[in-house]
């Protein structure tokens, strides 16, 4: 079999579930197959037909340093060697709730897991656990990863497919899950003053990233927060993707909102895979071994997913990259709105810190209808045109892009040439 990506993914697809281990990045939204990578370094990433793209995929989200940031791989290359899996603690995990604690204005205790949907779906266990409340409260288009109750009206993958409630939940289980337009406080305060006593926690994303880039109105974080508070529901905030990106203290800093518990991912692992689960220390506490709650991990606090994420987020506390790459991500997002409207393409962009997104729409993107709205052919094309000359976007309408710190000015400078040029040729 000759290595390259086209006979790479005919292989996979017999052995794979659509030749890919998330979905997607099949690339069934934007046509065509996905390249294989082979290497990343930097803002770059490599793939096995020997092509080379400026990443603005991130991993995702995790790697604000860019790929193979030399201070994470050398921390790696030594940690490696002193085993690579214990199942018993260790000082790194230590280490790594003091860097979270530390950061995250709300959290005072926190628990690691190995993935974001493991901390959500925690997360959402440990609010019914302590407030004895089955229903839960999450807003269309915001994704939380894939656990049964949070699939519904779900974005990312499951919107990109167009299948948002996925089959296999139990109608019995969706049921329990509310689900209310995001932006919408006056939705949400309606909803609230009449059962806002069932509710256990509202679950968000503090600036939702997968329905696009849809950032919280003026004013509905704190709604939320103080509707939780009449209440007595918990308030959520999912900052898998935020964490870290908007700031150390991630959403709730920036917006000046504290939630009860927040779940978190991506950033804090380096690129290795990792979740975690703060909040208040008499909430956390309800957390076996200390409470009933029960939830556990063979491979939480691993020692290499530690490592890589310790030294990712001392490197963002020694030299705070955040100052810069808001300044960088305005002028690279200014840009490309620039192009569009050259090109008379018509588009809106939104971005906060370094997350940001074009939606192909004429109107104004809010909440998940509008953001459904968008024209996801001419996005297609769009990234086609954009991966042919070297630049990598999401494979979707509804995913977020992401700067790093390894962005070059060259770099940027390319991404506005070919996105000019993207733009003209829709
Ligand atoms: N659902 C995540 C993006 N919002 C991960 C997608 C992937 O890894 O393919």
């Amino acid at each position: 079999m000759g290595k390259n990506s086209e006979s790479l993914f005919r292989a996979a697809q017999e052995i794979i579930p659509g030749g890919v281990n998330s979905p997607v990045r099949a690339f069934r939204a934007v046509g065509g197959d996905p390249p294989f990578i082979s290497s990343a370094s930097g803002s770059k990433i490599y793939d096995v037909d020997g092509n080379e793209y400026i990443d603005y995929v991130c991993s995702w989200g995790p790697m604000i340093l860019g790929h193979a940031h030399p201070r994470v791989v050398e921390a790696l290359k030594e940690a490696v060697g002193r085993g690579t899996s214990y199942g018993a603690p260790t000082e790194l995990e230590v280490e790594m709730a003091r860097l979270v604690v530390e950061a995250v204005p709300s959290i005072e205790m926190v628990r690691m897991v190995s993935s974001g949907t493991e901390a959500t779906m925690s997360a959402i266990r440990l609010a019914r656990g302590y407030t004895q409340r089955d229903e839960i409260i999450k807003f269309a288009g915001c994704y939380h990863g894939h656990a049964d109750s949070l699939l519904v009206k779900a974005g990312s993958g499951a919107t990109t497919f167009g299948v948002p409630d996925s089959p296999g939940v139990p109608p019995e289980l969706a049921g329990k899950t509310i689900t209310l337009p995001y932006n919408n406080l006056e939705a949400a305060s309606e909803f609230m003053n009449t059962r806002g006593e069932e509710i256990a926690c509202i679950i968000l994303e503090p600036v939702a990233g997968n329905m696009g880039v849809v950032p919280p109105v003026q004013g509905f974080l704190k709604g939320l927060e103080e509707l939780c508070r009449k209440s007595g529901t918990l308030l959520i905030f999912d900052e898998v993707i935020t964490g870290f990106r908007m700031g150390r203290g991630g959403a709730q800093e920036l917006y000046g909102v504290m939630p009860d518990l927040t779940a978190l991912g991506k950033i804090i692992g380096g690129g290795l895979p990792v979740g975690a689960y703060g909040g208040k220390k008499e909430i956390m506490e309800q957390i076996s071994p200390t409470g009933p709650v029960y939830q556990a991990g063979t491979l939480s606090g691993n020692p290499l997913a530690m490592t890589a994420g310790i030294e990712t987020l001392l490197e963002l506390k020694e030299n705070p990259p955040y100052a810069a790459l808001e300044e960088r991500a305005a002028k690279l997002c200014g840009e490309i709105q620039a192009g569009a409207a050259e090109a008379g393409v018509p588009t809106f962009h939104t971005r906060v810190g370094s997350m940001f997104c074009t939606f192909f729409n004429e109107s104004e993107v809010s909440d998940y209808d509008s953001a459904k709205g968008s024209n996801t052919e001419l996005f297609a094309k769009y990234f086609t045109s954009m991966l042919n000359e070297g630049i990598n976007i999401a494979p979707s309408q509804f995913e977020a892009g992401f700067l790093s710190t390894a962005h070059t000015d060259r770099d940027l400078e390319k991404t506005v040439e070919v996105s000019r040029k993207s733009f003209k040729q829709l």
